[in-house]
């Protein structure tokens, strides 16, 4: 039997799982994930390794209409994740009823000119006899190549996903050595993990003020140094984030370390730091604030 490799795009409305989903096929935390719209800002590489294949699926930012400058530079990483894919999975939430924002999705996977598959995601939470009339009213939309319920969270129906992207996939080379999990730097996916807790612990519009980068990032034989900044919008968010007696930053700092030591398997020793950087959302940097590709601060 030949190897089959390729590129293959999870694309969808925010919220829709498509970064549990990620994590739920490569085995490992690859993308952070919340409760929240819009928590993935950039695209990035999950890589899943077979003895006979070699799938890197690409995480996307939820496709939305882009108010900010952030979310123009947000919707901007979802067309480049869909330049020469070779197949594109489009991740719907079953549970809930199809929406126009999932409307926009299909269009996209549709302009792509890809062939695609509908992901119907979190079937784990809804009646199971709503589910063909949901197919059906996709396929309305669009002719997908195949339908495939799926519960990310519970990672039911996954091998049959895998199997079935593996069809679609042509003879080609293994991309990354056979360990490979991610493209994403560490120093990247320690700012995610930070990005993460502050999505998970604080509530309303501060976490979408947020952007973290890390500053130093210093390896030692049983150490890893970590400095890291958010930066928020405005004044008074510095304080939300902070939090009374800087409880807030404290549990967000030890949330992260303490997953950070268990994927570096080393100790970690962070520390935040929090700055404003007035509109940061609608400046040129923010390029460099949300994505890795663009070089640091
Ligand atoms: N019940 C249930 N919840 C799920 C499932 N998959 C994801 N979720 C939840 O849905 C929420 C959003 O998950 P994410 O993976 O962050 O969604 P996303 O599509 O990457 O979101 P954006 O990055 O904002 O576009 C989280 O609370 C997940 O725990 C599922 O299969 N079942
Ligand atoms: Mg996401």
């Amino acid at each position: 039997m030949s190897f089959r490799s390729g590129f293959v795009t999870l694309l969808g409305k925010p919220n829709t799982g498509k970064s549990t989903l990620l994590n739920a096929l490569v085995g490992a935390k690859v993308a952070i994930v919340s409760a929240k719209p819009q928590t993935t800002r950039t695209y990035l590489q999950g890589v899943l390794t077979r003895e006979q294949a070699q799938i890197i699926f690409v995480d996307t930012p939820g496709t939305h209409r882009p108010l900010s400058r952030l979310n123009r530079e947000m919707m901007g990483a979802v067309q480049q994740a869909l330049e020469g894919v070779n197949l594109i999975l489009l991740v719907v939430d079953a549970s809930r009823e199809p929406s126009t924002e999932d409307k926009i999705a299909v269009e996209l996977a549709r302009t792509a000119q890809r062939p695609s598959f509908l992901v119907l995601n979190k079937i784990d939470r809804m009646d199971k006899r709503v589910l063909l009339p949901r197919i059906e009213h996709y396929r309305r939309q669009f002719d997908f190549a195949e339908y495939i319920p799926v519960s990310a969270l519970r990672r039911e129906n996954l091998p049959l996903l895998e199997q079935k992207t593996i069809e679609y996939l042509p003879e080609g080379p293994r991309y990354f050595p056979p360990d490979t999990l991610t493209d994403q730097p560490e120093r990247f996916v320690a700012a995610e993990r930070v990005r993460e807790k502050l999505f998970q612990e604080m509530r309303e519009e501060v976490p979408y003020a947020t952007a973290v980068v890390v500053e130093k990032y210093e390896e030692g034989e049983s150490l890893v140094r970590i400095h890291a900044t958010i930066f928020v919008e405005r004044p008074q968010q510095k304080g939300i984030v902070i939090g009374a007696q800087g409880q807030r930053l404290k549990r967000v700092g030890r949330a992260a370390r303490v997953e950070l030591e268990q994927l570096l398997g080393r100790k970690v020793y962070l520390e935040l730091f929090v700055k404003t950087r007035e509109g940061w959302q609608d400046r040129e940097e923010v390029r460099q604030l949300i994505d890795w590709r663009q070089g640091s601060v």
